[in-house]
């Protein structure tokens, strides 16, 4: 006699035990740097190795380059830098693999701090010439707070740069962490032959292909073959590794995890070496996402009713169609496009008709997805940065923190009869983030301003409403460089004293700017009542 179990309703959705499964295969992780290590590039290496893109579309070298495929905006492509984040998704062997490339200049730092809040993991390059750079630090430091495990990659090994040993001792002294090298490199800097796999002492050999545009093809040797390709270089990579035991470390899983050390591997993404080994390790150590807290520091179980947060919006990114679109990080459940989830922050009801995985410029629409998922939803203009989106079981994810601005400067429209445009612009580049707006009685709503953590901001607003909300501006700079939060009560009190202002931001927060921190140091002076508060996550700007 056989029993069938009793069948679960229609609308019961795909049973939890799938969505733990899903979940335990998916790896979410983002490629972080102090600018120019190489992420994008990497970025490209990956998916060209699982497979996503035929051919990688970067002639690579920054001058005249064609631009990596998530490198899409204009300005990216002109300057060669990443501006914004982009994501990606693809397969390899049986894990989703859901890749966020980041800008590494510090004037966009905030956005890179924003997809930090959305991954598991994150990728560390470091340049093979440079060693640890300013941002590189400041990374370090974020995902320590934020306790997120780091793989480091040795990168541009392709290129004379310093001794191997030199940067784990450089990694270990100055971040703190134990590296754990699971490779190392065959040749020094600028002579890559090869890794030797410290796992099971083989011979990882590339073989260089014409301007890295396919796959590098690789050849595992056992030692004593690699002894006899190799006859300096194989034993010199032998005697580093023993060396090794001095600073470094073995790879402890429960370590890593809890951000002790970070497996390091050598690599040369442009020349797509040590991109295979990079993934499998990604797919074998890299953790799958777990139940998220939320404001109450809970975690909401993976397998909980559909939860998501966004951690991205952003527009422009096709000329052809001006649309918006809102990154979700899926934290449980199953998403399935169409169905009606709760806004959060605003408790309606919000269909996501459209739901779309991008891929540089290509989009491709999705249908199912699940947590650790990286999801577009386009159109979504009720979406703002931090709002948590939920089905069934409520939950609100904590906010994202803004970073402090230090350069503000007043907009103005260049062409009066376009104010509808020039509003229009200056909603969207602050609902995406691109920079903080404030605005005063004073001011008035014709001069609105600009607060950003770095300059370059100004140079992306500015472009962006020229030339995709065309409405040509202005700026003014003003002579401020630190703002902290006040209230109602000291507002006067404060402009009181000159060299100082207090506006408000779209947030409704009343911030204080001051020229310099002894002009606040001036107002504070003997009014300890005061309300000046600093900004959060300030120093990781
Ligand atoms: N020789 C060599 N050059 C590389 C390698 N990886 C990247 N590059 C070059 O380094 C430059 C910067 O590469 P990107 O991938 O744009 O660097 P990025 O980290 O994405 O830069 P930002 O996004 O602006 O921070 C480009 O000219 C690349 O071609 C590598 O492994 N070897
Ligand atoms: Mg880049």
């Amino acid at each position: 006699m056989t029993t069938t179990a009793p069948a679960r309703p229609d609308d019961a959705g795909p049973a939890p035990a799938d969505v733990v499964a899903e979940a335990a295969r998916r790896r979410t992780f983002a490629v972080i740097s102090h600018p120019d290590a190489g992420k994008s590039t990497l970025t490209e290496a990956l998916a060209l190795h699982a497979r996503v893109i035929g051919q990688a579309g970067a002639v690579h070298g920054k001058a005249g380059r064609r631009g990596t495929v998530s490198d899409w905006m204009d300005m990216e492509k002109a300057r060669g830098i990443s501006i914004t984040s982009a994501a990606l998704q693809f397969s390899y062997r049986d894990t989703v693999v859901n890749l966020l490339d980041t800008p590494g200049h510090a004037d966009f730092s905030e956005d890179t701090y924003r997809v930090l809040t959305a991954v598991d993991a994150a990728v560390m390059l470091i340049d093979a010439a440079k060693g640890l750079e300013a941002q590189t630090m400041k990374l370090f430091a974020v995902c320590r707070h934020r306790g997120i495990p780091v793989i480091t990659v040795v990168n541009k090994w392709d290129r004379p740069g310093k001794d191997a040993l030199e940067l784990m001792d450089e990694v270990a002294e100055r971040t703190g962490l134990t590296p754990t090298p699971l490779t190392w490199p065959v040749g020094i800097a600028g002579d890559f032959r090869g890794v030797l796999d410290r796992r099971d002492g083989s011979y990882r050999r590339y073989t260089r292909t014409a301007g890295g545009a396919t796959v590098a093809p690789e050849e595992v040797l056992p030692a004593d073959a690699a002894a006899a390709r190799e006859p300096d270089a194989w034993p010199q990579a032998l005697e580093e590794a023993d060396l090794l035991a001095a600073t470094a470390g073995e790879h402890d899983q429960d370590l890593f995890l809890s951000g002790v050390t970070t497996p390091v591997l050598f690599a040369s993404a442009i020349s797509n070496f040590g991109v295979g080994a990079l993934l499998d390790v990604l797919v074998d150590l890299a953790p799958a996402p777990a139940g998220r807290p939320d404001t109450d520091g809970v975690p909401r179980p993976v397998e909980a009713p559909f939860s998501a947060f966004v951690f991205k919006v952003q527009s422009g990114m096709d000329a052809a169609h001006r649309d918006r679109l809102a990154y979700i990080r899926i934290c449980s459940g199953v998403f399935e496009r169409g169905m009606v989830v709760t806004h959060g922050p605003t408790g309606r009801p919000f269909a996501t008709k459209y739901a779309q995985h991008v891929f540089g410029r290509e989009r491709e629409s999705i249908d199912v997805a699940y947590p650790g998922d990286v999801v577009g939803l386009v159109n979504a203009s009720a979406l703002h940065v931090g709002d948590t989106l939920y089905a069934q079981q409520p939950v609100a994810f904590p906010p994202l923190t803004t970073f402090a601005p230090e350069h503000f400067a007043v907009v103005r429209s260049l062409e009066t009869a376009k104010h509808k445009q020039f509003r229009r612009g200056i909603e969207q580049l602050e609902s995406e983030g691109v920079v903080q707006v404030l605005r005063s009685d004073r001011r008035g709503e014709q001069a609105p301003v600009f607060a950003v953590v770095g300059p370059m901001q100004f140079e992306v607003a500015t472009h962006r409403m020229e030339h995709e909300f065309h409405a040509p501006v202005r700026l003014e700079p003003l002579p401020y460089s630190l703002a902290m939060r006040t209230d109602e009560a000291s507002a006067p009190r404060i402009t009181a004293t000159t060299g100082t202002e207090v506006m408000q931001r779209s947030d409704g927060k009343l911030l204080a700017l001051f020229t310099n921190k002894w002009v606040m140091g001036i107002v504070r002076n003997g009014k300890p009542d005061l309300t000046l508060e600093p900004l959060v996550a300030a120093q990781l700007a």
